[in-house]
């Protein structure tokens, strides 16, 4: 890959970013008249010269565009954007939560990507988890000095910061996002009520900033309800950004301007307001013709992106390719980063999106179209054959009953095709009623072909049912084959 072949002065990057801020389209200007100008200046005074030119950036853009981005859990979500929008998101949502997070940042960061950072801040005491049902770590005594609680809640932040620190020395600037939705109260950082949360951003907001002297960082402040946030806020001189975790029901597009308004309102419209997280993408049309200027959005990862349910692949292909929506393709990641970015990695082929072939002489009989009882049609999970497959095997008697049509009875070969992403599992197979006794379903990231040996099945309907024992896994066809072909059956005595 090439170096980055020039490197910008302040001074001409200072230069290059007036020249773009001037050239915003006139509608544009008239779109961002009806806000407060948000200051660009960091509420950290020592922020690094590329926070300072990121939020000059974001300043400039604020309520004129959005700026498109998405949380890669599943490491499939960028592939799938640029494979069916042709485009990749300008903002990359990464996890701490997650080893190696940081290099993938790095990496992004390379493209000339933009960058935020959650975490999932497991309790380091009483329960290594993060929601609040998993752990009896009690945020009161964290916030309380001279408490181990409290000794250990810097220790874990002393972690984070030298990860950020990498970022900070690779001169990327970091949309950071701690203690997300404590409103909701399902974190243990929310599990206290309002006061100990924002005691413990504050804690976070010193150590990082005073104490490792972190000057890379943007705060990003997560709400989640609107109505109660002014209680759980930290307030102004902590927060850069002020953003909204937004999951409405799945194929809702609509703008959410009072959500917008509230949030705006709560930092006194002094603070950029932005989808910190969100399952549907507002439609651009909507955004604009509301004037509801979120900042960004941040599509969650996997089913959120890829279940074609809560973002259909038309609406994708339309918000990706608005002009309304910043791609990777129309940030000035030169301006921001003062070098040039790398060509970012081409996705993979569109026939990786396709299923595997159906081996030869095999007929697929779609699980979908099957009896589904307690179970439910999925698409996240790509490569599927037919429509989707079939998922939510997670209650005793949950199943699918697979009509199978043939033409002669006789003995055929039976293979299901299956995902089972949690690790093996065992299943109960029952065929025209009777039970092929519990079969185990490998570990499978993709959907596979499993054998299950030989069938006998009478001449027009037969049933294969997949009734969940252990559950948690997909079941996407059932694939048959005569065990004698035609030609073989015609030379056969009668
Ligand atoms: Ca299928």
């Amino acid at each position: 890959m090439p170096a980055a072949r020039r490197v910008f002065s302040a001074g001409s990057v200072l230069f290059l970013l007036t020249g773009l801020l001037l050239s915003q389209p006139a509608q544009a200007d008239d779109f961002l008249s009806a806000f407060k100008p948000v200051s660009p200046h960091p509420v950290n005074p020592q922020a690094s010269a590329e926070v300072q030119r990121l939020m000059q950036y974001l300043t400039g853009i604020y309520g004129t565009r959005i700026i498109a981005g998405q949380y890669t859990g599943v490491m499939e979500e960028l592939d799938y954007l640029q494979t069916f929008t042709g485009k990749l998101p300008a903002l990359c949502g990464f996890d701490f939560l997650f080893e190696g997070e940081t290099e993938r940042a790095l990496e992004w960061a390379g493209y000339g990507g933009l960058v935020t950072f959650s975490w999932h801040w497991r309790a380091p005491l009483g329960g290594n988890d993060f929601y609040t049902s998993g752990t009896s770590f009690d945020i009161r005594r964290a916030v309380t000095p001279g408490t181990p609680e409290h000794d250990l809640v810097l220790r874990d932040i002393d972690q984070i910061a030298a990860q950020l620190g990498r970022l900070e020395e690779a001169k990327v600037p970091v949309l950071w996002r701690p203690l997300h939705e404590a409103e909701g109260g399902w974190f243990w950082w929310g599990a206290h009520g309002a006061e100990p949360a924002r005691q413990l951003y504050t804690i976070l907001f010193d150590r990082l900033t005073s104490y490792h002297r972190l000057n890379n960082l943007i705060w990003v402040w997560t709400s989640f309800s609107n109505s109660q946030s002014y209680r759980w806020y930290p307030g102004n001189q902590f927060v850069d950004i002020v953003g909204l975790d937004n999951y409405p029901a799945a194929g809702n597009y609509s703008p959410f301007l009072a959500q917008f308004n509230a949030l705006a309102a709560l930092a006194q419209e002094e603070r950029m307001a932005a989808l910190s997280e969100n399952g549907p993408i507002p439609d651009p049309d909507g955004l604009v013709s509301q004037q509801a200027a979120w900042l960004y959005f941040t599509t969650w990862s996997g089913r959120f992106l890829l279940d074609e349910v809560n973002n259909s692949a038309a609406h994708l292909q339309k918000v990706y390719n608005h002009d309304y929506v910043l791609t990777l393709d129309k940030i000035p990641s030169e301006l921001i980063y003062g070098r040039l970015p790398l060509p970012a990695p081409p996705a993979k082929p569109v026939e990786y999106w396709n299923a595997p072939p159906v081996p030869a002489g095999y007929a697929a009989h779609e699980a979908e179209e099957g009896v589904m009882k307690g179970t439910e049609l999925a698409r996240s999970l790509k490569r599927y054959l037919g429509n989707g497959y079939v998922t939510g095997f997670d209650q005793t008697g949950d199943s699918v009953e697979v009509q199978i049509r043939v033409r002669h009875s006789g003995v055929y070969r039976l293979k299901v095709r299956y995902a089972s992403v949690y690790g093996a599992k065992r299943n109960y197979v029952h065929v025209n009623g009777q039970s092929a006794g519990e079969i185990e379903f490998p570990y499978s990231q993709a959907f596979t072909d499993l054998d299950l040996g030989l069938v006998h099945l009478q001449v027009g309907e037969n049933t294969v049912k997949i009734e969940k024992s252990w559950g948690y896994f997909e079941v996407d066809s059932v694939l048959t084959a005569p065990l004698l072909s035609r030609e073989t059956r015609q030379r056969l005595p009668r």
